[in-house]
């Protein structure tokens, strides 16, 4: 087994993994969703629409799986998104998510109010501690 501190540097590097494959994520399961190593958790992320659109709200969808790729339930799970070095209104708002279904936890957030680079940033506890996942993209204005 690594160690935690092995671990968390995957996480970083998972994490600017998550970039790109956030911006080619269209539709479709699981499989296609980014995902972030956070300790001994995957969690995978979507949104509805897909991608996030400029001037709507999106619902965010996260899985969480542990280490042998099995749901994990009952987690506290909530998310903040916010632009990266652009302070933003809602930038406070905390959105708790419901589990909808084993491991996978919905909730809405607010407007997507414009383009430029956004992060989602979920935060979760599954009784281990609290740990977070940063899920980074960019979205363009409409034309
Ligand atoms: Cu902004």
């Amino acid at each position: 087994m690594r160690g935690f501190g092995a671990a968390a540097r995957i996480a970083r590097i998972a994490t600017v993994g998550a970039l790109a494959a956030f911006a080619l994520s269209g539709c479709g399961g699981w499989s296609d969703a980014p995902r972030v190593q956070a300790g001994e958790h995957t969690v995978m992320l979507k949104t509805s629409p897909s991608p996030a659109e400029v001037g709507r709200a999106a619902t965010v969808s996260v899985a969480i799986r542990d280490a042998e790729d099995r749901s994990v339930r009952a987690c506290g799970v909530s998310y903040r998104q916010f632009m990266p070095g652009h302070e933003m209104s809602t930038d406070d708002v905390v959105i708790q998510l419901e589990e909808q279904r084993s491991g996978v936890y919905s909730g809405t957030g607010p407007e997507f109010s414009m383009g430029g680079d956004w992060r989602i940033e979920v935060s979760f506890d599954c009784g281990s501690g609290p740990q977070q996942a940063n899920f980074d993209f960019t979205l363009e204005w409409p034309e």
